[in-house]
């Protein structure tokens, strides 16, 4: 017959065991993966806290549309869906200055990278914003497609700066001489010079009009 006070040890110890195994899988399952850290915050929150609105100006008096991006593509991406080209969609939600994963990010951090930005509506362009969240101001290049002839325009043509505050920044690109409709911007940006790492980007507007002015 087996001892009761042994069968309890050994209940006790297997109970024990099975705490310690809860404990290294919830341990695995919560390891870090990726080198960037994604802290936890609502985006929802975030623009606002930004003092970030969509629009400045009511667009049916100025003539003017104002518009986010609806997609994009990055020449390269950190990962997915974190620090993805998707996360340039709609309006500025990084919580602020750093290494947020609600920005797009390139896969090194010292490269030379493109990323493309779709919007919903064609329009004569007449500035771009660009909200950096991260290692401002490395854009060397913004450009803008010709959507018949599949050639992109160079807007601005800079080498890359430093810009400790204000960030997240805004880089207003205004537009001039475009004489065609587009609804697509071309970013590039150098981050191979300054070694100051990734320049994020948050989202991305396009401000232009249906005619031509
Ligand atoms: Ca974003």
């Amino acid at each position: 017959m087996k001892d009761p006070e042994k069968m309890s040890k050994q209940s006790m110890k297997f109970k024990y065991l099975g705490l310690m195994f809860c404990i290294f899988i919830a341990g695995c399952s919560s390891a870090v993966t990726n080198s960037k850290v994604s802290p936890v915050v609502n985006p929802t929150e975030t623009a606002a806290a930004n003092g970030i609105k969509a629009t400045a100006v009511n667009p049916a008096a100025s003539g003017l549309t104002y518009q986010w991006a609806i997609g994009g593509e990055g020449s390269t991406e950190f990962s997915s869906p974190e620090w993805s080209a998707e996360q340039i969609i709609g309006e500025p939600d990084s919580p602020g200055c750093g290494d947020y994963q609600f920005s797009w990010a390139s896969a090194a951090s010292d490269s030379i990278d493109t990323l493309t930005v779709h919007f919903p509506l064609l329009v004569y362009p007449q500035e771009i914003i660009i909200h950096e969240s991260f290692n401002p101001d490395q854009v060397v290049k913004v450009e803008i497609q010709d959507p018949e002839g599949e050639g992109f325009y160079t807007v601005l043509q800079k080498n890359p700066t430093q810009v400790d505050r204000p960030c997240p920044y805004q880089l207003v690109v205004p537009v001039e001489g475009i004489d065609f409709k587009s609804n697509t911007v071309r970013i590039t940006i150098d981050q191979s010079q300054l070694g100051l790492g990734w320049n994020e980007i948050d989202a991305v507007q396009l401000i232009g009009t249906q005619i031509e002015q």
